[in-house]
């Protein structure tokens, strides 16, 4: 079958991408709606051009484990290359994950610079669940006469084009015609509006039933497996549209001392949520995404007919493995970092729009930002502009000390965005950085994770087209180059 493999990393788009004509010295493409005239004399950059489709590698997000994405994997050579497989190639990761790794909902992607947009877009991700803390919580609730229900609620976007509806997508996909998956060529030249539909998939079922009954506690693991979209969750009665109240207990992979409620729940591309549930009153329930304007449908649940037992006195995580980080302190602030975020429309240049990091396309080769092993410092994260990016950090998670947006009382759920007071402190992975606004992280190096690793957008068709910088993580007292070279890449 040799002659049928068709490698597509060896295409990089061209110009030819952007065309909407055939006319090559008017190449067209819409900005915001409106047609931009690319100049004659464009430049490529070929690095933050999407391609490489078919190579591959593996990103185990949030999970506080060995820098993993340059080969050799922990390497810290500052010119190391992407640990990047080809077809029929394999790769031996060595990952750790301590006795004291807090417990929650995680998730794994491919990372590999250019190709992970339209592969997570077509659905390659799954969950990571490090197990312990909120489960053994819920076992003890489930032994004194309150069972519980663990139940994923995994959000996709899946991206959509040439098909009226959901049904037309679905009888298309039964006859092995995936015409109307949306590539990143198509993607190039319209952006996400190309998308005519993007269906929010649920356990890759769209609209699904859920059910319960009201002597259960439902324990939902909210993922947003969206690759450059906003998830949402909110839950109420069909007919009286009567809210049900959210108890939320953590946020990326990590369990909270006690729960707070909420009314709904809107997460980043990647972020996870971990919600608790019990309905008192039997009946036919939906979730939906809390907007019209952000978001469309997403699925049902039923109830059928005892006692309410969830609060927010209930006490978790006393099972936890380990003890959660401590909090950081404001006098062990060692350094600042000040970071923007930003898209630069330059005529001249392909890819276009241009997502850059400090007014920089991504370069494999550069280091953009150095730490070290034990250093805790404060980053502010800018953008002037009306777009929105989750940050993502790898292997170090940080806390989120304020968002601001000056588009307060402007844009809905700015009060859920910008709140960083329930709880306190909270310990991510992703975060918002608000249009015309900035996030404020505080982050502590660990002793585990050193060597080149990166910080991104997550809306991966920003990352692909060039927001990621290289952070190069140095060992405490020394700062010269060295890597836990332990893996070995292979012809299988
Ligand atoms: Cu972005």
């Amino acid at each position: 079958m040799e002659e049928a493999t068709k490698h597509l990393h060896d295409t990089i788009p061209t110009a030819q991408t952007y065309m909407v004509d055939s006319d090559l010295k008017l190449p067209n493409i819409p900005h915001h709606g409106r047609p931009v005239t690319l100049a004659t004399d464009f430049t490529i950059d070929k690095e933050n051009m999407p391609h490489n489709y078919d190579l591959l590698n593996l990103h185990l997000h949030g999970l506080e484990v060995e820098t993993h994405l340059f080969h050799p994997q922990g390497t810290s050579k500052s010119d190391a290359p992407w640990i990047s497989l080809d077809v029929d190639e394999c790769y031996c990761y060595r990952f750790r994950l301590p006795t004291t790794h807090p417990t929650g909902t995680y998730y794994y992607h491919p990372h590999r610079h250019g190709a992970t947009g339209m592969q997570t877009w077509n659905g390659m991700w799954g969950p990571f669940l490090v197990t312990g803390g909120l489960d053994d919580d819920l076992a003890d609730m489930t032994k004194n006469n309150t069972p519980h229900i663990d139940q994923p609620f995994f959000m996709w976007d899946a991206h959509v084009h040439r098909a009226k509806n959901h049904t037309e997508w679905e009888g298309r996909r039964g006859s092995g015609d995936e015409s109307t998956l949306v590539e990143t060529d198509d993607f190039l030249r319209n952006q996400a509006g190309q998308a005519e539909h993007i269906f929010v998939m649920v356990n890759n079922e769209f609209q699904p039933t859920l059910s319960m009954n009201t002597s259960q506690v439902m324990r939902i693991r909210l993922l947003c497996g969206a690759s450059e979209n906003m998830c949402g969750f909110r839950l109420r009665h069909t007919q009286s549209k009567v809210i049900v109240p959210l108890y939320n207990v953590g946020s990326d992979g990590r369990t909270w001392a006690r729960a707070y409620t909420k009314q709904y729940m809107i997460l980043m591309a990647s972020q996870r949520e971990e919600i608790l549930i019990q309905i008192a009153e039997a009946g036919l329930y939906e979730a939906t995404r809390p907007s019209a304007r952000l978001f469309g449908g997403c699925t049902k649940s039923r109830a059928n007919g005892q006692e309410f037992v969830l609060s927010t006195d209930m006490e978790f995580a006393k099972n936890e493995r380990g003890s959660n980080e401590a909090d950081i302190t404001d006098v062990e602030i060692m350094g600042q970092g000040r970071i923007d975020f930003a898209m630069n429309t330059d005529v001249r240049i392909l890819p276009f729009e241009q997502y850059v990091i400090d007014n920089k396309s991504y370069n494999v080769n550069r280091i953009d930002q150095m730490a070290q092993r034990l250093q805790v410092e404060e980053w502010v994260i800018t953008n002037s502009q009306p777009t929105v990016h989750p940050l993502h950090i790898h292997v170090n998670p940080f806390q989120v000390k304020e968002v601001r947006t000056a588009l307060e009382n402007q844009i809905e759920f700015t009060d859920y965005i910008t709140d960083t007071s329930t709880p306190m402190n909270r310990w991510r992975d992703t975060a918002i950085v608000p249009p015309y606004g900035s996030l404020r992280i505080w982050t502590r190096y660990a002793a585990r994770a050193y060597g080149k690793t990166v910080f991104h957008c997550h809306f991966e068709a920003h990352s692909d087209t060039g927001m990621m910088s290289n952070l190069m993580i140095t060992r405490h007292d020394t700062d010269k180059t060295s890597g836990a070279d332990e893996s070995t890449r292979t012809k299988s």
